[in-house]
């Protein structure tokens, strides 16, 4: 049976073009699928990385520009995976294009963005999706399913932190990742942006209010000019070396928003969750010691459960209704074939990685176009994430609780 084709033209070349060429590229390989993706063409500010990223991964066609790409009739979707100040003007002319959108996350670089790219997809009734690649580890769904089938019981407390440590070795901001205007802010954005979408997801809780700290460890790290060209030029870690640019740090602790830099190295979080839990973030990228962990823990009164992104293919569960003597921490393996996704790949035990959360993402969304299964988050959840972005900087800054209620009030979706 010939499958419908979904022509694909993906835009950006950096760390995120690649892992979303590489899930697009895999997807029909491990899942049987209603539409077959076609790797359509590839966009970047510049030819020579665009072709690059077409010859590795089978783009068939390349181009420098968005427009044409975004108009061209032979296109179904567009995948964005430009800097973050980026997302919103491609995805609205998308929309407005008649495209179904998919984007990176985060959705925008502020609430009012993501507002105006959820009022495009819904005036142009396109479908769209954003890339909270983390909800797709088969561990992280697993996590879900105990608890929204009841096995945490009432939920007390949700704890996240996820954790990185590059900025320890970079004094330059040779990353579009470093500068507010592209990146929309530090680890706020990059990284509690994931954290915030997976306890709506996982919990199924709102954000009430929240009050958080943040801060900026180096009070100036130099701006590279090419890091100002965005995506195809540098992405974040690997392209950082302290070689490059001229570093003129201070190292000394300063608030956030005192000197040049003016993103976040780091922030903590306590929130309110509509269920009555407490809720506690953080979230670092000079975290030493930690490379890419992200942390998640739900402590409830019928059980507990967690999981740590270095120890990617298993999640850790606490049985509180078993008789006293008998409970402790299991160790459950995430590969099986009744865990989710997992049988789409190798027998059980056979580890899956980062990757494979970005092609699990683009089963959904294939699957989703193909059918009435739904698909989580699209644009709208992408909008109420970032609502709670805004207001944990407006906490950091006015250093005093804020209130999220009369800002969102949506089902949160799996
Ligand atoms: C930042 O270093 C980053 O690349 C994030 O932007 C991604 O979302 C995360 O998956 C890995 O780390």
């Amino acid at each position: 049976v010939t499958k419908r084709p979904l022509r694909i033209g993906i835009i950006g070349t950096g760390f995120m073009g690649r892992v979303h060429s590489h899930a697009w590229r895999q997807v029909a390989a491990h899942f049987d699928l209603p539409v077959m993706p076609v790797l359509h063409t590839v966009c970047g500010r510049r030819r020579e990385p665009a072709q690059e990223l077409a010859s590795r991964y089978g783009w068939h066609n390349v181009t420098t520009d968005t427009t044409a790409l975004i108009h061209d009739p032979d296109i179904d979707l567009i995948d964005i995976t430009a800097p973050n100040n980026l997302h919103a003007d491609l995805a609205i002319a998308a929309a407005k294009a008649g495209k179904t959108v998919a984007c990176e996350k985060p959705l925008a670089c502020t609430g009012a963005n993501a507002d105006r790219m959820a009022r495009a997809v819904d005036d142009a009734k396109v479908a769209s999706f954003v890339w909270f690649n983390y909800r797709r580890v088969p561990a992280l769904a697993l996590v879900r399913h105990f608890v929204q089938s009841g096995r945490i019981g009432r939920i007390f407390r949700v704890q996240s932190a996820y954790l990185q440590d590059w900025l320890n070795d970079c004094d330059s901001s040779d990353s579009w990742r470093l500068q507010k205007d592209m990146a929309g802010g530090g680890s706020l954005i990059d990284l509690a942006s994931h954290v915030v979408d997976l306890v709506r997801a996982i919990t199924g809780c709102e954000f009430l209010r929240v009050a958080a700290t943040m801060r900026a460890f180096k009070s100036c790290r130099a701006v590279v000019p090419q890091a100002r060209t965005g995506d195809d030029v540098t992405d974040g870690k690997d392209a950082l070396s302290p070689s490059r640019g001229q570093p003129e740090c201070i190292d000394t602790c300063l608030p956030w928003g005192d000197g040049p830099v003016d993103v976040d190295d780091a922030l903590a979080i306590t929130a309110d969750l509509s269920n009555g839990a407490i809720c506690s973030i953080e979230t670092s990228r000079c975290a030493t010691g930690h490379g890419n962990d992200l942390a998640f823990e739900v402590n409830g009164d019928r059980g507990a459960i967690r999981f740590r992104l270095p120890e990617f293919n298993h999640l850790e569960f606490w049985d509180n209704t078993l008789p006293v003597v008998e409970r402790g921490w299991r160790r459950i393996t995430a590969t099986g074939s009744a865990a989710p996704y997992a049988s789409a790949y190798w027998p059980t035990d056979h580890a899956l990685g980062y990757a494979d959360s970005f092609t699990n993402t683009a089963a959904d969304i294939l699957r989703s176009l193909g059918t009435d299964e739904s698909f989580s988050p699209n644009f709208d959840e992408g909008r109420a994430c970032q609502h709670v972005l805004d207001a944990i900087a407006q906490s950091a800054a006015e250093r005093r609780w804020v209130e999220l209620s009369q800002r969102i009030s949506l089902p949160v979706g799996h």
